[in-house]
């Protein structure tokens, strides 16, 4: 065993580290947890976490525009189409399939009946409508400003505030839910006034995740015409090609910090959980029914899916995506994991990396398999907590709107629980409600980040197997044709 495990660890070198890393970080968390740490002494605690996520964070805009750019204007068009309508459908169908296995479980499970959960109710009465919500969405999906867009999405951080909100459930107080610093129409301020009537000023947004998606769309045409562009185009072509290696390269200088950065983020998380005996068997429950539908989706239907649109082992292609896996855990955030997991593709799966340039961006933006799974399964749970009845008609809507919040929904920590306010007014349910289930939102948001991160990956893996025989030159992984070729 331990000749293996010593095996395993030298082939494996940075996985076991950042394995072991998020096994240290538990253990430190919990150990501190009892001891009172001054704000200054978390500050401190809580650096190098800040420094991995920062790290990510940068490399996001110039890895989505130079691998769309360089990936799709070296492609034939007519193979591009096929790749681009075989994604979108694929995508689609996934995030669908998992909102369906959400729900036949939630309504089997049936976590939130005869639940007395008015302790955890803060607000009352409806604080938005889903037009709002949904005009905020399209409204996002053309950014003011390409690059400030990327770098906002991270400017606020949906998560100490609700828990704050969660846990100390006065009657006023004042959260600022994600969205752009300006907060032009984007960002929620729900004032909650005694008797906890909640205001609604602006609209929700998910601003961050639409910007993206606008960059994205952004990057994807501007391929698109560079290809046409012929020769002219060359010149921008070899430069977003000379960005994506310069990328791929300070990835791979960056991942040998990655596991002493997982220790503190990860530790810095549990010292700020709420104590989990407070949580109350149903909330439990409510957490069992995400975490098997995760499960389901995740490690049963996506790698069926996988074996029977390609007959390859699915478990071999995601043995080769644990360290991707591994740093979607611990930061919650599939848009940073974004820049691993093309590293995974392109060096452990290998995938051609023209289809990992275009199917990964598009799906880290649009394909949230199990962020949509949760919010179905969110939306259900609260009906059943307020003792509201859905009839079928009221599920279908659920499924509906949970694929296209999913869409909507951010790639940073817990941006679930934004979108979910479409979710809930869509059926009537009070939004304010997503207070009842924040106190375990932040450990159910690591694994439905996984499985965000593990769907666009077999996407990539499935793409890539039927798009082969448009891609015969650059072939399984290996270098793309330079330019014009
Ligand atoms: N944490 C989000 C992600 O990065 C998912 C979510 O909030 O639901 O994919």
């Amino acid at each position: 065993m331990w000749l293996a495990l010593r095996k395993f660890a030298k082939r494996n070198g940075l996985l076991t580290l950042s394995v072991a890393a998020v096994l240290s970080g538990c253990t430190l968390g919990f150990m501190l947890r009892g001891t009172q740490l001054s704000p200054q002494a978390k500050l401190y605690f809580s650096f190098p976490g800040e420094l991995l996520m920062r790290m990510l964070k940068m490399l996001i805009l110039p890895l989505i525009t130079s691998s769309l750019m360089s990936g799709l204007s070296s492609m034939e068009s007519r193979a591009c189409c096929r790749m681009g309508v075989l994604t979108v459908t694929y995508y689609l169908w996934t995030t669908f399939m998992a909102v369906v296995v959400g729900i036949v479980l939630v309504v089997i499970i049936k976590p939130g009946v005869g639940t007395d959960m008015e302790s955890n109710r803060l607000g009352g009465g409806p604080v938005m409508t889903s037009a709002d919500a949904l005009l905020d969405l399209i409204r996002n999906m053309v950014p003011s400003n390409l690059i400030e867009a990327t770098f906002q999405q991270y400017k606020t951080d949906l998560v100490p505030i609700l828990k704050v909100a969660a846990r100390t459930a006065t009657p006023n107080f004042v959260y600022v839910v994600p969205g752009d610093a300006e907060g032009k129409g984007r960002t929620v301020l729900l004032e909650l006034t005694p008797p906890p009537e909640v205001t609604y000023k602006t609209s929700p947004g998910s601003s961050q995740q639409m910007n993206v998606l606008g960059i994205v769309i952004f990057s994807a045409t501007m391929g698109l015409l560079l290809g046409r562009m012929g020769e002219r185009g060359a010149p921008l072509v070899n430069v977003c090609q000379c960005i994506n290696e310069c990328v791929m390269k300070i990835i791979n200088a960056a991942v040998w910090y990655f596991p002493f950065g997982i220790v503190f983020l990860v530790a810095g998380k549990i010292l700020d959980m709420q104590d989990p005996s407070t949580l109350g068997r149903k909330l439990g429950w409510y957490g069992v029914t995400v975490l098997a539908g995760l499960f389901v989706h995740g490690l049963v239907l996506l790698p069926l899916f996988y074996f029977l649109l390609t007959r390859k082992n699915p478990f071999t292609f995601i043995r080769g995506l644990l360290q991707a896996l591994v740093i979607a855990l611990a930061t919650s955030s599939s848009s940073a994991t974004l820049p691993i997991t093309m590293k995974c593709l392109l060096e452990k799966c290998h995938v051609d990396r023209q289809i990992a340039r275009f199917v990964l961006p598009v799906g880290a933006t649009i394909n949230m398999d199990g962020t949509a799974l949760y919010e179905a399964v969110a939306a259900i749970f609260i009906a059943q907590v307020n003792d509201y009845e859905l009839d079928f008609g009221q599920l279908v809507t659920i499924s509906i709107t949970a694929t296209a919040a999913s869409i909507g929904a951010a790639g940073i920590p817990q941006a679930g629980l934004v979108t979910m306010v479409i979710v809930l007014t869509s059926v009537g349910l009070p939004p304010d409600d997503i207070t009842l289930i924040v106190a375990i939102d932040w450990i159910l948001d690591r694994f439905r980040t996984m499985i965000n991160v593990l769907g666009d990956a077999l996407a990539a893996g499935i793409i890539a197997h039927l798009c082969r025989k448009d891609f015969p030159l650059s072939g399984e992984g290996k270098s793309v044709p330079s330019y014009g070729t």
